[in-house]
């Protein structure tokens, strides 16, 4: 693993990595992998039906161990009195506190834990007390070593994938022992089925954990292996309903698109395959009409797209003016919507750059344009980021409760505007984005009304209730010291319309 990761490591040299054996010649464990759910997670539409780093790690355990799959997004309980060989737990910066909670209560139990995942790989020392190994990076290569070593009772502390060869090929998904393990039902056309493409991207945006973990290493599967998949996630997952006949896939690809030799392959292939998609793709990609075509034609219902600023100084600042140009925007969403695909756009704000006027150029733009799904965050300097080393370094990170880091809590310093106040404006813009008037033409003017509706109006009754919670004083930003009080015109309505 890469920066951030090194403090307090017993560095694992590939000289000391014990022989692998065979891995038939190990004795059957008993394995349970958790998905935890953080804190102040949102309940929410987002909810992946599996966590896709638990969908490899089934996808690369060898057939004899038995695996078990506790998603807590969906509610399932943990039984902290089974008797496991091994209890394994993803993580991400948003859910790390309840991970930490789950792995001492085994611990406690004498169950050994591994904890893997971004934020862990990122936050060794923090993790450690935790954890009887951290898996820090991408697992491909080392899980079979953490499984001989649970197996022989040997776990290591640590495990970085730093000291294996890079993942040059991620592994193609088992969906029947993914849907044997867990205790999902089959979906309808209505929930999404996450599946990769690629994984990795190389491009250097500050705010993304992506460039210091999967890496800019930018690997593809075969169109073979993609085709196979979605035969088998098909048949295992999906159920045809009055909802419609072809299944949904989320990819949870990083940037697809990155080679677009290979995407057109690609998506040549998923159109023979009968099935919706949604995927995230840099803005620039989608300048291109046979890319946009290929993806219509291959069955994307909306291209998720970071945006992020409608400003292309803050888009500079974090590095994302290679693929942006916000002033090409509007020009390329009428033209994605002309030839038949929807765009999704990821928005930030960011107290040190943006004003409130930003705020409302932000929304209006949203607006505007009918933007499916808007999603606005307040900036999150995650663990891993160029960001957070900068922020970190600057003294400019005053809240690292990572019960918080769910990108819509203000945890940085917010020295020109009030951060209540900051908090809340932020909010209101973002249920602006969901007001009746642009719920009604977002729905009018995009395909795929149902989903759009249903959508909208879940994320709407949702930012209503995160301004009550923060108004309440359940999730207030923490005061901050130097914060200059200037009275602030024109106070906006809450309630958006
Ligand atoms: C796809 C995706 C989404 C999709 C998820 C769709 C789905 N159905 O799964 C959607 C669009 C819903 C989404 C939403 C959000 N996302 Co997102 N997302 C991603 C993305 C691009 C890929 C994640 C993924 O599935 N990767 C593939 C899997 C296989 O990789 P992995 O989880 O890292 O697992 C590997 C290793 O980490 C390790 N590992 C992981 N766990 C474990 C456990 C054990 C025991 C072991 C041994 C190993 C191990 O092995 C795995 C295989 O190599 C990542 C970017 C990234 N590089 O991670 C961001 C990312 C995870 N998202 C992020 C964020 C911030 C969000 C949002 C908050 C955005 C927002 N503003 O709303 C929301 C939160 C929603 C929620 N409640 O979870 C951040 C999280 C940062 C952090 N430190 O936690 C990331 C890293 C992007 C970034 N900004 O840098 N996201
Ligand atoms: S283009 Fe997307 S995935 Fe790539 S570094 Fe930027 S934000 Fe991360």
């Amino acid at each position: 693993m890469s920066q951030g990761a090194n403090q307090g490591a017993i560095a694992l040299v590939p000289s000391d990595r014990p022989i692998l054996r065979p891995s038939e010649d190990l004795r059957p464990l008993r394995i349970l992998l958790i998905t935890p759910k953080g804190h102040k997670e949102e309940a929410s539409s987002q909810k992946a039906l599996f966590s896709m780093a638990i969908g490899v790690l089934v996808s690369i355990t060898p057939p004899q161990h038995t695996l078990e799959l506790v998603d807590e997004l969906f509610g399932d309980p943990i039984d902290f009195n089974q008797s496991y060989d091994l209890v394994g737990i993803t993580t991400r910066t948003m859910n790390v506190n309840r991970a930490y909670a789950i792995a001492d209560q085994f611990r406690q139990r004498g169950i050994p834990v591994v904890l893997g995942g971004v934020h862990v790989s990122f936050n060794y020392a923090e993790a450690k007390p935790h954890a009887d190994a951290i898996v820090c990076g991408e697992a491909e290569h080392l899980w079979s070593h953490v499984l001989q070593d649970v197996a022989d009772g040997c776990l290591r502390p640590r495990y970085d994938a730093s000291d294996f060869p890079p993942v040059n090929e991620v592994p193609p998904l088992h969906y029947a022992r993914i849907f044997a393990a867990s205790k999902r039902e089959q979906v309808d056309a209505r929930k999404s089925i996450p599946i990769y493409m690629t994984r990795g991207c190389p491009y250097t945006c500050a705010f993304c954990v992506t460039p210091n973990f999967t890496g800019r290493l930018y690997r593809i599967q075969s169109p073979e292996t993609i085709r196979a998949q979605i035969e088998e996630a098909k048949r295992v997952f999906f159920k045809p309903s009055r909802y419609g006949k072809t299944p949904w896939f989320m990819f949870t690809d990083e940037n697809l698109g990155v080679n677009k030799q290979r995407t057109w392959e690609i998506l040549e292939i998923l159109a023979e395959c009968e099935i919706k998609f949604s995927s995230f793709i840099s803005i620039n990609f989608l300048e291109d009409p046979k890319t946009v075509d290929l993806l219509v034609r291959a069955g994307c219902l909306m291209a998720l797209v970071g945006f992020e600023s409608v400003n292309q100084a803050t888009l500079k600042a974090y590095n994302k003016g290679r693929t942006n140009s916000a002033q090409r925007y509007a020009e390329i969403i009428t033209s994605c919507r002309k030839a038949g695909l929807n765009i999704q756009g990821n928005f930030m704000t960011n107290p040190a750059i943006d004003t409130y006027e930003d705020m409302q150029a932000t929304e209006d733009f949203v607006r505007a344009n009918r933007l499916m799904m808007p999603i606005y965050s307040i900036i999150t300097p995650y663990p891993g980021t160029q960001l957070y080393r900068e922020y970190k370094e600057k003294g400019l990170i005053v809240d690292e409760d990572w019960d918080k880091y769910t990108a819509h809590n203000l945890v940085v310093r917010c020295d020109n505007y009030d951060p209540l106040e900051y908090q809340l404006r932020y909010l209101t813009h973002f249920l602006g984005m969901y007001a009746w008037p642009a719920i009604v033409t977002r729905v009018a003017f995009n395909r795929n009304k149902l989903v759009n509706l249903v959508t909208s109006i879940l994320f709407r009754r949702n930012l209503q209730d995160q301004i009550v919670s923060v108004k309440s004083g359940l999730r207030r930003p923490l005061q901050q010291t130097r914060y200059i009080a200037e009275p602030v015109a024109n106070e906006r309505e809450v309630t958006a319309d």
